[in-house]
């Protein structure tokens, strides 16, 4: 097969308009204008708002190309599209050769006819979807949450990301473009259309592959396909067979398998496929998939508690620990491989081994997915669905819904991360999106269920035998549709806290089997502030500030939170950072409770991991990529083994807890010690634990302090937890007998010997004269990553911390920038 790569330098105009701008492909509109000088950054103050216009308009966007008589000459050609935004019609040489509705489609058009030996145009016009959208509301009105707040109208009539017309944490910025690469492809008699790889495991110490290749074949063509599998370079096994009728059917056998484990559970070994197609022993076409040996299921078997919702693979049941992941730009165009690799590696640091792709972003791009695979990240894939009612009385809506599944599940079957496919985010929990046929702006129950219990479903089972599928998240298997959050059954989305502005221990009552979403927002740091504010809208209640913000309760929310745990800041910037202690402090206190809780729950993924712009947000990652004090606590309270506590601060009785994940037993000491708020050791243990059973949680000791409370008061008492694995700390934990604010904190005095390593990185060991909380090393100024961020000190102790600065800074700038902070820092005057 030829490929002519049509991916490059485009030009970009109004429909109705003659000036011409450079244009990027693949790439988006938005950002062709900035590039082109034509706007001002989107994400700065509120520009968002003037550029409205963007997704209101047409544009055309046009190249040309040379076409050679021998590239004309093959039998078939098409213009191969991976995705267009969204409405689009596509013209060459003046003549249209198609249309396009769907920006998670691909899309394919013969274009042999249209062409011609030498040079040829070609346009694409992508029609403003806004029109039609508004049309379609007009005509039936469907229901969806956040309209008249942060959320285009009308955005659940056309299958483009939801969330690209404004989130509860996004912009509104409705793009339009080529997204994704596009060619001119050109065969003969045969080309491959789809492989299909499946494992049997049932065999001892082998792993039987069946791959099934379609093929896209003339009549009178004899084509053969060879299929080779590669373990890091060598061949472990070849076969070959004819096709017939456009399908050949292989297996192949891998001896001694290397199994794919997730994150933390052992290695990621892949494998390559290769499958070539052969006509008189010439390569006509060819494909490789990368896989992982290994069995991923979703075990639900009834149990004493109701129903089990866990992942089980090879075998092996899993905690499943990590966060809901969104698109990481607004402008998904935008992100490199890098971005994406950075976002996937800082989930893998935190222990993470599952990532929830949300329904209301877009299907990934196939790096997403291998670099899943490669760190060991499972995924859960939502289709793209989210907090709407949506069309499926439309026979065209779900035609063109049929072949997005299609297409999508056979993209992305083959990677060794899917976990599970589920149908939509939340449309069963959200009042007034399904209902009665008669009642108005909903979707009626029996269009829901045939879009998400008999169309998605039949979708997976027909083309992904081997994968789980869930209706909707969250969703509990009972037969009530509308008791979706069941603490006995399936998963659950705890909002109670945030939304529900329940307090954090209203979490230690959730007693759910898997908590697929719950969440707490905080600002981004005070120099990602700056990049979107100036000076005069540096305060929470400005314009600006509640610009980037956009839950209806968010700034309200936080500091309703905030004075609750802690002193008022006094200063923005210490506002900020406070923020995101917070809410670290709220994601520890869930996940640790669940953690505890196996096996009767068995699953986290918080709400959220990354941003798709500058602003306050859920996410334990910034949009610039700074990890938030979250990000920090999220790679202590995921730990394979973990120590943690429950406490009674009336009575003075803490619960002390080893949670393991490990696949063994294993065995080891908590090392306590109780001090002063000024450091002075009160009493001090080290306990053995002879047994810290495997994916267990295991209750260690009960420890009195009904003495000490009374002696030293409750705002005076901090207790130190240790984990020692041979001698080792592996976990550390924290635990006070009143909330931080009426703690009677002193000035840690803290203090950093810093000295260069090398490569512009510096250590700094940082130390205290008396306990200091939540401690950050910062460079204002200066973008840079650091080892540890926001861990508390005793006195005797010291944290070395890495800072890699992004810019080179010499020693003396490297100590005059460096600030170190603690919880005093943010409520002691100025
Ligand atoms: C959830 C999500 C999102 C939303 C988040 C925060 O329920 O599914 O729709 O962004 O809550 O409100």
């Amino acid at each position: 097969m030829k490929y002519f790569d049509l991916c490059g330098s485009w030009t970009v105009r109004q429909k109705n308009g003659t000036e011409t701008i450079a244009a990027t492909v693949p790439g988006c509109i938005h950002t062709d204008l900035l590039h082109a000088g034509k706007i001002d950054d989107p994400y700065y103050r509120d520009n968002e708002d003037s550029q409205m216009w963007i997704g209101e308009t047409d544009w055309i966007y046009s190249r040309s190309f040379t076409v050679a008589q021998a590239f004309l000459a093959a039998s078939h050609i098409v213009l191969h599209c991976d995705g267009l935004d969204t409405l689009a019609t596509i013209t060459i040489n003046g003549k249209e050769i198609g249309k396009a509705d769907n920006q998670f489609r691909a899309w394919e058009f013969d274009v042999k006819p249209s062409l011609r030996v030498g040079e040829n145009t070609i346009e694409i016009c992508f029609d403003s979807t806004i029109p039609l959208i508004t049309r379609k509301q007009e005509e039936r009105y469907l229901n969806l949450t956040g309209v008249g707040h942060h959320r285009i109208d009308g955005s659940n009539y056309i299958r483009k990301s939801q969330c690209n017309y404004g989130w509860d944490w996004g912009p509104m910025c409705a793009t339009a473009g080529i997204w994704r690469p596009l060619a001119l492809l050109a065969y003969d008699t045969a080309r491959i259309d789809a492989t299909h790889i499946t494992q049997d495991h049932t065999k001892e110490n082998l792993v039987g592959l069946h791959i099934a290749v379609s093929v896209e074949q003339e009549k009178t063509s004899d084509v053969m396909a060879r299929v080779i599998v590669l373990d890091e370079g060598t061949q472990v096994c070849q076969t070959e067979a004819v096709v017939k009728d456009g399908v050949v059917e292989i297996d192949c056998t891998v001896e001694d398998p290397e199994l794919w484990w997730p994150n933390g559970m052992g290695e990621q070994h892949l494998y390559d496929v290769r499958v070539e197609l052969t006509e008189n022993n010439d390569v006509i076409d060819d494909t490789k998939k990368q896989i992982g040996l290994r069995t991923l299921v979703l075990d639900r078997h009834e149990d004493e508690w109701g129903e089990s919702f866990q992942f089980v693979v090879n075998g092996k049941p899993f905690f499943a620990k990590g966060a809901n992941w969104i698109p990481a730009d607004t402008f998904v165009t935008n992100i490199a491989e890098e971005r994406y690799e950075y976002l996937i590696k800082s989930a893998a640091d935190a222990h993470m081994n599952m990532l929830r792709v949300w329904g209301g972003g877009i299907y990934e791009d196939d790096v997403f997915y291998e670099l899943c695979d490669h760190y060991g990240i499972c995924i859960w894939q939502d289709f793209m669905f989210a907090c709407s009612a949506y069309p499926a009385f439309d026979e065209d809506y779900m035609a063109n819904v049929t072949i997005e599944a299609e297409q999508t599940v056979k993209r992305l079957r083959h990677h060794p991360c899917l976990a599970l496919w589920c149908g939509n985010n939340e449309l069963e929990q959200i009042d007034g999106l399904v209902g009665a046929p008669d009642e108005t702006g909903v979707m009626s129950w029996n269009d829901y269920k045939a879009l998400f219990d008999v169309l998605l479903p039949d979708i997976v089972k027909r083309c992904d035998p081997e994968r789980d599928y869930w209706p909707s998240s969250p969703h509990s298997p009972t037969g009530e549709r509308t008791d979706w959050n069941n603490p006995k059954w399936g998963d659950a989305h705890l909002w109670q806290v945030w939304h529900g502005r329940q307090p954090f221990e209203w979490y230690r009552t959730c007693e759910h089997r898997f908590n697929s979403e719950f969440g707490f927002q905080s600002f981004p740091e005070p120099e990602v502030v700056k990049s979107y504010t100036l000076p005069e809208d540096r305060n929470i209640t400005s314009y600006i500030m509640e610009w980037h913000q956009r839950s209806q309760i968010g700034n309200d929310a936080i500091m309703q939170y905030m004075l609750s745990w802690f002193k008022l800041p006094t200063t923005f910037d210490h506002l900020l950072w406070l923020s995101q202690v917070l809410q670290g402090l709220g994601m520890k206190y869930a996940v640790e409770h669940w953690r505890r809780s196996m096996p009767r729950g068995m699953g986290t993924l918080y709400w959220q991991l990354n941003d798709c712009w500058p602003v306050a947000s859920w996410s334990s990652i910034d949009y610039p990529g700074n990890w938030k004090a979250l990000h920090y606590m999220a790679r202590d309270f995921f730990a394979p083994l973990l120590v943690s506590a429950i406490e009674d601060p009336r009575v003075g009785i803490v619960e002390v807890h080893a949670t393991s994940d490990l696949l063994e037993d294993t065995s080891g000491a908590i090392h306590w010690m109780l001090t002063d708020t000024g450091g002075n050791m009160l009493a001090e243990n080290t306990l053995g634990c002879s047994k810290i059973a495997a994916s267990a949680d295991t209750k260690v000791c009960e420890l009195k302090f009904a003495d000490h409370l009374q002696e030293y008061g409750n705002r005076c008492l901090l207790l130190w937890l240790e984990l020692l694995l041979d001698n080792k700390v592996v976990s550390r934990n924290f635990v006070t007998f009143n909330r931080p604010k009426h703690l009677v904190l002193h000035d840690p005095e803290l203090a950093g010997e810093v000295r260069e390593v090398g490569k512009g990185d510096f250590i700094v060991s940082i130390s205290a004269q008396r306990p200091a909380l939540w401690v950050w090393p910062d460079l204002p100024g200066v973008h840079a990553s650091y080892s540890e961020r926001f861990f508390h000190l005793r006195p005797e102790q010291v944290v070395e911390v890495l800072i890699h600065p992004e810019h080179h800074l010499s020693l003396d700038e490297f100590k005059k920038t460096l600030t170190l902070s603690s919880l005093v820092d943010t409520f002691q005057s100025v």
